[in-house]
């Protein structure tokens, strides 16, 4: 692969072409350390065209619709004259397999639409991998042109906090369920949340799903608040019926507008792009630090040394760092 293929993937990438896209977003998902310098040249080189999307995460528990509600956004979204991307962030796929062929088949019609593009989680690596790569694939997606990208995450452990460090605006859905069950949504992620939709507001579960809203109006209340002087708004929405869904699009530009007016939202990317490049230099530091051979040579004996208490973890800890930068006499 030449220079001259990898600018003509950008100009394509620049033009709109989802395949160009694809292609993309699959370089930027590789390790190969080829790959890397040539993802790195590419994202350089689009930055420009970047930033010019409404970034929004939804979240919330397994099953909770997720899928589905982003399926009716989006296409809200795209008969409103918008384009909108979607990408899941799912650490658990690797294991599974099955949500991302739930996520393709369940956003069939959004995936048909020409508006749309939509990515599924990548299927290895470690959160913190998953989030760097889906941090670049937001940046791809602007700079193919997409005003919406949408990213979806499972409610189960750390991928939300990863999450909500590369979006504008965090979505939590929720399920219709009153109560106790209410206080299964932790008091953490509650807290990142810009929005919380309880969604399955039909049939059957109408009711709950307004008892429940109620029951987070008041929760969200008690909450320390994300930004200052901001209101958590909560509201009920259905996938399945379509109501709801124009409102919390509503609310989710309204919102958006409300970061921007108040001068929030430029801050709120420097400072995640900030936090990004740390992690990548924290990340890259430990790769190279575990592969040291003269940090290894030593590593076996030192853990042992901190497990059987006879060194304390401080003192090893800065015997690692002189073997690793040579310090050590
Ligand atoms: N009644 C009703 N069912 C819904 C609604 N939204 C989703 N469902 C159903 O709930 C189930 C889960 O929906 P998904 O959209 O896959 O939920 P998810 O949160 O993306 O699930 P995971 O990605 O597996 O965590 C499916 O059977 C949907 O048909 C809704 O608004 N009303
Ligand atoms: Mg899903």
């Amino acid at each position: 692969v030449t220079r001259e293929d990898d600018s003509a993937l950008a100009e394509a990438v620049q033009a709109g072409d989802r395949r160009a896209l694809a292609r993309a977003i699959t370089l930027i998902e590789s390790t190969r350390p080829d790959h890397r310098a040539r993802a790195r040249v590419l994202l350089d080189g689009l930055l420009p065209a970047t930033n010019g999307s409404i970034r929004v995460g939804v979240s919330g528990a397994p099953g909770a619709g997720k899928s589905s509600l982003i399926e009716a956004l989006g296409l809200h979204v795209v008969a409103a004259g918008h384009s909108v991307a979607v990408l899941a962030v799912d650490p658990s796929s690797a294991r599974s397999g099955g949500s991302i062929l739930g996520d393709k088949t369940r956003m069939a019609d959004l995936g048909r639409h020409p508006e749309a593009y939509i990515r599924p989680s990548p299927t290895s690596g470690t959160l913190g991998g998953v989030a760097r790569r889906t941090r670049e694939a937001v940046l791809l997606c602007e700079a193919a042109g997409f005003d919406v990208v949408l990213v979806e995450t499972v409610g189960v452990g750390q991928s939300e906090v990863a999450v909500a460090d590369l979006v504008d605006l965090f979505v939590l859905v929720a399920s219709p369920a009153g109560g106790d069950e209410l206080q299964g949504i932790k008091r953490g992620i509650m807290e990142l949340a810009d929005l919380i939709v309880v969604n399955k507001a039909d049939g059957d579960l109408a009711d709950a799903a307004q008892r429940a809203c109620a029951d987070l109006r008041n929760a969200v209340h008690l909450l320390h608040p994300k930004r200052p002087g901001w209101e958590v708004e909560v509201r009920t929405s259905s996938a399945v019926t379509g109501t709801g869904v124009a409102e919390l699009w509503e609310a989710v530009v309204a919102a958006h507008q409300r970061l921007r007016d108040h001068g929030v939202l430029a801050p709120l990317r420097a400072r995640q792009a900030q936090a990004a490049m740390w992690s990548e230099v924290t990340d890259e530091l430990l790769d190279r630090l575990r592969s040291d051979a003269g940090v290894r040579a030593h590593l076996t004996e030192l853990e042992a040394a901190v497990a059987d208490g006879t060194m304390s973890p401080t003192a090893a800890a800065q015997r690692v760092l002189e073997r690793f930068l040579g310090t050590d006499g």
